[in-house]
């Protein structure tokens, strides 16, 4: 028996990029680890990493395209799959225009060769594609408007905080190895406070937890100004920094701290809490994703960059208001060049694909996205793709995409992937290579669109225009073209290979200098009142989809539940008993679930999986309206309003 351990990347959607080693056994995955010389990774993963193996081994893993025939999805070869594409992309460019063509990519994975298939359809088209990010949209927007730049101190920089905000961040399940750093913060002396609707497991960890009311950031960060202003918390330089500084103090002070702890559902000794942890610099400001995703979401994480400009928190060891690492920052990906002729808010894709015209939407393609179930409005998405004339999804499994396409093309997996990854929780980077061989049959994705570019050249046979030539060379000659600019820096694919190394562009501490890139050079703080979401009479709770440890986003470590569980205090419960199967219903649907009672929680939220199956009727986006944040196209997954009714 042949047993070998590699080193690999993770290419999951998750801040961490930690480094894996797998243990392989005749070829066949048997067991992956973290490894224990990543400073990040330290030895260990996540919960659903470490089960990955038997995702890899499943019999449901697609090992050959598969085509619509009599309206089911049945095994096809490469060449009638791949023929069948081409023919119909090109007549659809021809009579309507490649605009007519929606490439839409999301977060399978995180490898920067992906750019390599945005590259493929500039050079076919330029074709429609998505805009703003459901994801992050609302906090990439806050910050690039506030500071002109987007990046975290380095993540050890924890280390030099008195005192730590964790805003929105379920850290203990979407960003785990941020709980050991903060563990070590902690015994050397810092003070923690968690600031979240829910009270999650990340709670144990802080000093002080903060239940604020969903959707109430805004008013508790206005409650923490004023209370700054009042006891002298606000750098006497502020004003030389920030833009809109009066404006900032009028709105902050227009009620006293007490009223803004009121509309928050805070105490105020919660808002001095905060004041004091401020002005005790240096203080981190952790920002996670969850209350970004609001309708007033970019005006939250504003307001929370304000707090630490104002406090004299930004250019400081152990300060700053961290949310993003640059993970692509990096990699040299100025092969792409050309302007989308079209976009459609990514939020919206469902209502959006249906509404287009001049010309209509008539042909999309995923890439390493599963949008029925992750987006919001999962029966508009799934209509959307049910009624276009070609669908063609790129998987490794057939999810509720790809029960709606024409043709389904399977490709690598996790620890298949020949890729480059660069990490949003750290300034790791690091390369993965493949640890098992893929299936036959099996593609990925950039040798399936240098397949569809050979079958398109044949048809067009423009000797000028090649595609195939444009998107040529194997995974490692990618890699070389896309670390062009840190390989002169030695961090080249061989050093990236035998381990993850610091981006060498990033700065341990931001604007150490005061000086912001925006146009007036200062911070801009905001100071109005963001809109509050509209009322829903009848559906008293809020629907929060978080993270859970069992899966990544629609992916869920085997085996996937038969039936969501929804948590709520049983006050909340409206009658209904543990364990007892439900339904939660929003405005746009119900889902049906088991019931937990969990008493630590606030009376007015309700909590599922943000994963789902659609056509199992077990995803939280069926119940979620379609809406846009207040800036960045993010989606307002959170601000839902559901109720529990009976099973039925
Ligand atoms: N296990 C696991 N890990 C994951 C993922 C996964 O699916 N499973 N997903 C990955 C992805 S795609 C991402 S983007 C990242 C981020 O992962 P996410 O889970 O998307 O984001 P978090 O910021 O960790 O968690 C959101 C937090 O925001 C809180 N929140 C919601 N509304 C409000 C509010 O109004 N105010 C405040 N203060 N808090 C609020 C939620 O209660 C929750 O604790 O993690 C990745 N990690
Ligand atoms: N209700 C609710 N919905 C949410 C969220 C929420 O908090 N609440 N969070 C949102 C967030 S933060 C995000 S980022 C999105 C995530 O949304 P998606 O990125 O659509 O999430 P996944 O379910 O991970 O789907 C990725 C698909 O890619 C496939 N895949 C994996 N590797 C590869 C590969 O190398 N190539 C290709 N072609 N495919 C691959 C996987 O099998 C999977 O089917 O979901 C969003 N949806
Ligand atoms: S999903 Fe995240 S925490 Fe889990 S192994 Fe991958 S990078 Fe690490
Ligand atoms: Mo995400």
């Amino acid at each position: 028996m042949a047993i070998e351990t590699v080193r690999t990347v993770c290419n999951r959607d998750c801040p961490d990029a930690c480094g894996l080693i797998a243990t392989v056994e005749d070829g066949r995955l048997v067991s992956l680890g973290g490894d224990p010389d990543h400073p990040v990774t330290k030895g260990f993963l996540c919960q659903r990493t470490s089960q990955y193996p038997a995702t890899q081994n499943s019999p449901d893993r697609i090992t050959t395209p598969l085509m619509r025939k009599n309206g089911r999805l049945s095994p096809a070869s490469w060449d009638e799959a791949l023929g069948l594409v081409a023919d119909r992309l090109l007549a659809i460019r021809k009579e309507s225009g490649p605009a007519a063509i929606l490439h839409y990519r999301s977060g399978g994975s995180l490898g920067l060769l992906k750019s390599v298939v945005d590259y493929f359809w500039e050079l076919f088209g330029p074709v429609t594609v998505k805009s703003g990010d459901i994801c992050s949209g609302a906090g990439d927007a806050a910050q690039m408007t506030d500071f002109g730049e987007e990046e975290s101190h380095d993540f050890f920089d924890l280390l030099n905080a008195r005192n730590i905000l964790l805003w929105g961040k379920n850290l203990a399940v979407s960003n785990v190895h941020l709980m050991p750093l903060l563990q070590q913060a902690k015994r050397s002396g810092a003070r923690v406070i968690l600031v979240d609707p829910i009270r999650h497991k990340a709670a144990k960890l802080a000093d002080r937890t903060i239940l604020v009311r969903p959707g109430g950031d805004f008013d508790l960060a206005m409650g923490v100004a004023a209370r700054l202003f009042e006891t002298g918390g606000v750098v006497p330089d502020a004003e030389g920094f920030c833009d809109d500084f009066a404006a900032f103090r009028a709105l902050a002070t227009a009620r006293p701290a007490a009223d803004w702890a009121k509309a928050a559902d805070v105490g105020v000794e919660d808002v001095d809490a905060i004041a004091s942890a401020l002005a005790e610099r240096p203080c981190s400001i952790q920002v996670g994703w969850g209350m970004g995703r609001r309708m007033n979401g970019s005006a939250i994480v504003r307001a929370l960059d304000a707090l630490g400009a104002i406090s004299g928190n930004l250019g400081i060891p152990g300060g700053g208001v961290s949310f993003y690492y640059k993970r692509r920052g990096p990699f040299d990906t100025s092969f792409l060049k050309k302007t989308p002729p079209r976009a459609i808010p990514e939020p919206l894709l469902g209502a959006g694909i249906l509404a287009a015209e001049d010309p209509p939407i008539r042909a999309v393609w995923v890439t390493a996205g599963n949008p029925v179930s992750m987006l919001p409005d999962s029966a508009t998405v799934a209509r959307a793709l049910e009624t276009r004339e070609l669908v063609v999804v790129v998987d490794t499994f057939v999810t509720d995409t790809a029960r709606r396409a024409t043709v389904v093309l399977p490709t690598t997996s996790l620890v298949e992937d020949d890729d480059l990854l660069g990490a949003y929780g750290n300034h790791f980077i690091g390369a993965s290579v493949p640890v098992v061989r893929p299936p036959a049959g099996v593609k990925s994705d950039l040798e399936v669109i240098q397949a569809l570019a050979e079958e398109i050249d044949a048809r067009t046979g423009r000797e000028e225009e090649k595609i195939s030539m444009k998107v040529r060379g194997s995974a490692r000659d990618w890699k070389e073209r896309l670390l062009a600019r840190v390989a002169p820096l030695g961090v080249t694919i061989d050093r990236l290979e035998r381990s993850s190394v610091r981006n060498p562009f990033a700065e341990n501490v931001l604007f150490g200098d005061r000086k912001f890139p925006t146009a007036s050079g200062k911070v801009n703080l905001v100071h109005e009142m963001p809109p509050s979401p509209p009322e829903e009479a009848g559906f008293s709770l809020w629907l929060f989809s978080n993270s859970t440890e069992k899966s990544q986003s629609s992916q869920w470590a085997a085996p996937e539940p038969e039936m969501l569980t929804a948590t709520c205090h049983p006050a909340a419960a409206n009658g209904f008993a543990d364990g007892a199967l439900v339904r939660v219903e929003s405005a746009l649907g119900s889902i049906r679930v088991r019931l937990k009672h969990d008493a630590s929680q606030r009376r007015d939220v309700m909590i599922v999986p943000k994963g789902g199956n659609f056509d199992r009727g077990n995803c939280a986006n069926a119940l979620i309206k379609a809406r846009t944040t207040d800036a960045g196209e993010g989606a307002a997954y959170q601000d839902c309003r559901v109720r529990l009714v009976p099973a039925t």
